[in-house]
């Protein structure tokens, strides 16, 4: 009896088990390479390829020739050959500069130009056949133009007379993960990190080389291993040797590897008795373990580091600057050609300046100061990675020294795991601003891509979203910013609505009506949470310490920048962070031409106005609104948003595969209370101050601001 019962709940489970196997997790990402459903287009496709020829080895290549084949296998539904002399209708992949076959044909003569990362994909008749090139002067470009060649069969796209030249505009496309040793990730929301740092070397888990090649599809092509609040032990030898078996397995598809350098390492693992970047024995024991480090990793990236920042160490324990510390390591790692990427991210609560200030005053003087391997790496807004801010003023103050890009990918200040955001958005609004550095037109985009000012490097990162959760971001919707961080790292043109639609296609489906409506629902999105959240120019109202949920309350903390009354400073005369010259003057780091709109209640745009002024409860806004109702239209229209969100989701049912309409649903639900529970706290905190009614046509929160008060999270993930 006893037997049998665990015979059938063996088999049910086996069943059970298959069907999960086979149902649609998220693992796949935007690799999929499903059949191509459009009949005529899969005839055309499968006409046009029937062999492949990968020419010269080498283990990207190999790689190559891997991703084509599984991917054409896939999306054409049979297999294609891989040939070593050209026939008719064979896609070839290879490496110009080596390859004998491609100087045969007649390639567009740009290819000699194209920079390294580059590629060429290229439909050819040579000798009477048919072929399709795919190439580049280096074996990484190659990988890049197969991806991109696999894409366009992924969304669809004709195959017939392809010219197309592409290279990345920024040179260091790079994540940067906040994981810590012990496997926990600082403000991760999918579960933990994906280094198993107890197994490696030993254990070479598969997510690695699927993390590699999901990445290299979107010319990502640097990591940074460890949390910017650093721990000195991942540069011990061992944990070295942990890091040189990642790289093993990320070289092959284009990226570094980098790690964050505990500025105190010396003193922790080094038995030295100061960091002190002047010290001749510190400078000794920095260059020491870099060249251990290159012993390993003859291709290791550098260092990223946090100093002076959040209780981080740094170069002014010793009364030295931001220069003397990042230019101690940049000449460790300038004989190898690694680089320092330090962070702009600093501020302190005694200093009695305002928070949004800081980071300019600090690092503008040191302008031209740093080695010629150091770039500053400066969050997109002067604060902190809120739903919406203003350019940081550090974008085109700093001529002379590259300046990288900080954006967050993980959604930290934006709905953490739960909420459906797509960032593309968010990341174009900074780009696309216009410093007017060198004039009208100066974006951020050509301050960080080096081309304003000539630099030789420049770069992007972008705070991971990615754990142990199966689809790798815990929200499905997460590997869209991950997705259009990498596109806009390789190119910032691109619009939001093009990176949306291509991960669409690649994700769900080509079905017209599913790509339209889910492109409606991604590029509404982060202005729903924006007002839902931290309307009009809000912010850091958000829970103490783990940032879940609203609160404006928070005030008498040991640090004032932490609170969220130090930001939006509601009294009863009104609302808003006097940043003008008659409040903390912050306008004045931005270029005139900046600081007089910002400045200007005419001109200071909506989204904006209370970054920058403090205005009364009932000023008239452009709309004839007073402020005050403004304020609760927008909370309510962020809540509204969500709630035409889930109906344009669920009119999806029929054409998404069911796990995954499930999941989203699910998380679209908790969206939505969580929305209400933004816009209820905060519109019943603020009418404390002013006084007024919500607006009659407006549905009154149905509890009471004490009720939002006392709620406690002390679980929140993240932490
Ligand atoms: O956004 C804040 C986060 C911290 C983070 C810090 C930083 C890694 O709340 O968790 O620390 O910024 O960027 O250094």
């Amino acid at each position: 009896m006893k037997t049998s019962l665990l015979i059938t709940t063996l088999i049910i489970s086996f069943f059970i088990n298959r069907t999960n196997l086979y149902s649609e997790d998220g693992y796949r990402l935007w690799l999929r390479y499903d059949k191509v459903t459009n009949k005529s287009l899969l005839k055309s496709y499968t006409t046009q390829i029937k062999y492949l020829l990968v020419d010269n080895n080498s283990p990207t290549l190999s790689a190559v020739k891997e991703e084509l084949q599984n991917g054409l296998t896939g999306l054409l539904g049979k297999n294609i050959p891989v040939i070593s002399a050209t026939k008719n209708r064979t896609v070839i992949a290879s490496n110009y500069k080596k390859s004998k076959i491609l100087k045969e044909l007649s390639l567009s003569p740009e290819i000699s130009n194209i920079p390294d990362d580059g590629y060429l994909i290229q439909t050819l008749k040579h000798k009477g056949n048919d072929i399709i090139v795919i190439t580049s002067n280096s074996d990484v470009g190659v990988m890049y133009g197969t991806f991109e060649f696999l894409r366009l069969l992924q969304t669809q796209k004709p195959i017939t007379n392809l010219k197309i030249i592409s290279y990345p505009k920024i040179k260091l496309r790079i994540l940067n993960h906040w994981d810590n040793l012990n496997r926990t990730v600082e403000r991760g929301y999918a579960g933990f990190s994906i280094w198993d740092w107890h197994k490696l070397p030993d254990y070479i888990d598969t997510r690695y080389k699927d993390y590699a090649r999901a990445n290299a599809s979107i010319g990502i092509n640097g990591t940074v291993l460890t949390n910017v609040n650093a721990n000195a032990w991942v540069l011990t030898h061992d944990y070295l040797l942990k890091v040189a078996a990642l790289a093993n397995v990320f070289r092959t598809y284009g990226i570094k590897v980098y790690l964050t350098a505990r500025f105190s390492a010396p003193i922790e693992i080094g038995n030295l008795k100061t960091a002190d970047p002047l010290n001749e024995d510190v400078r000794q024991w920095w260059k020491e373990k870099v060249k251990e480090i290159y012993s390993l990793i003859p291709d290791f990236g550098g260092f990223l580091v946090k100093a002076n920042s959040e209780g981080q160490p740094g170069p002014q324990n010793y009364g030295r600057s931001h220069a003397d510390g990042a230019n101690m390591l940049a000449e460790a790692l300038e004989p190898y050609g690694g680089v320092v990427m330090w962070r702009a991210f600093v501020y302190d609560n005694n200093i009695p300046e305002d928070r949004a200030k800081q980071a300019y005053n600090e690092f503008k003087p040191l302008d031209g100061k740093f080695k010629k391997n150091v770039l500053i790496q400066v969050k997109n807004g002067p604060i902190d990675f809120q739903p919406r801010e203003p350019f940081h003023p550090l974008f085109g103050a700093m001529p002379n020294t590259p300046l990288m890009m900080e954006f967050q990918i993980t959604q930290e200040y934006l709905g953490q795991g739960t909420h459906l955001v797509y960032l593309a958005t968010l990341f174009k609004e900074c780009l696309e601003s216009d410093t007017y550095c060198k004039g009208k037109g100066s974006t951020v985009a050509k301050v960080i891509d080096g081309s304003l000012d000539n630099h030789s490097i420049s770069g992007i990162a972008g705070v991971s979203n990615i754990g142990t959760d199966r689809n790798w971001t815990g929200h499905l919707f997460g590997q869209a910013n991950w997705y259009a961080f990498g596109r806009l790292a390789w190119n910032h043109e691109l619009t939001s609505e093009e990176v949306a639609e291509e991960w669409i296609r690649q994700t769900f489906s080509n079905d017209n009506e599913v790509v339209s409506k889910i492109k409606t629902i991604m590029l509404k999105s982060r202005e729903d949470c924006v007002n839902y959240m931290t309307p009009l120019g809000l912010h850091h109202i958000m829970g103490w310490n783990h940032h879940y949920g609203p609160a404006p309350w928070i005030k008498d903390k040991h640090r004032d920048d932490w609170t969220s009354v130090y930001y939006h400073r509601a009294d009863s005369n009104g609302i808003g962070f006097d940043r003008t010259e008659k409040g903390s003057n912050a306008v004045s780091q931005y270029y005139p031409e900046v600081a007089e709109i910002f400045s200007s209640l005419e001109k200071c745009p909506d989204e904006y106005l209370l970054w920058f002024h403090h205005l009364p409860w009932n000023y008239k806004m452009k709309s004839g609104n007073t402020l005050w109702e403004e304020l609760c239209y927008h909370y309510y229209k962020g809540v509204e948003g969500v709630k035409e969100t889930i109906n344009i989701w669920k009119s999806l049912e029929s054409k998404i595969d069911k796990d995954e309409f499930e999941h989203v649903k699910m998380l679209l639900n908790i969206q939505l209370k969580e929305a209400i529970w933004w816009r209820n706290a905060c519109v019943l905190y603020f009418q404390t101050f002013s006084k007024m009614p919500i607006p009659n046509e407006l549905e009154k929160p149905d509890k009471s601001l004490e009720y939002y008060m006392n709620l406690n999270f002390p679980y929140a993930p993240g932490i």
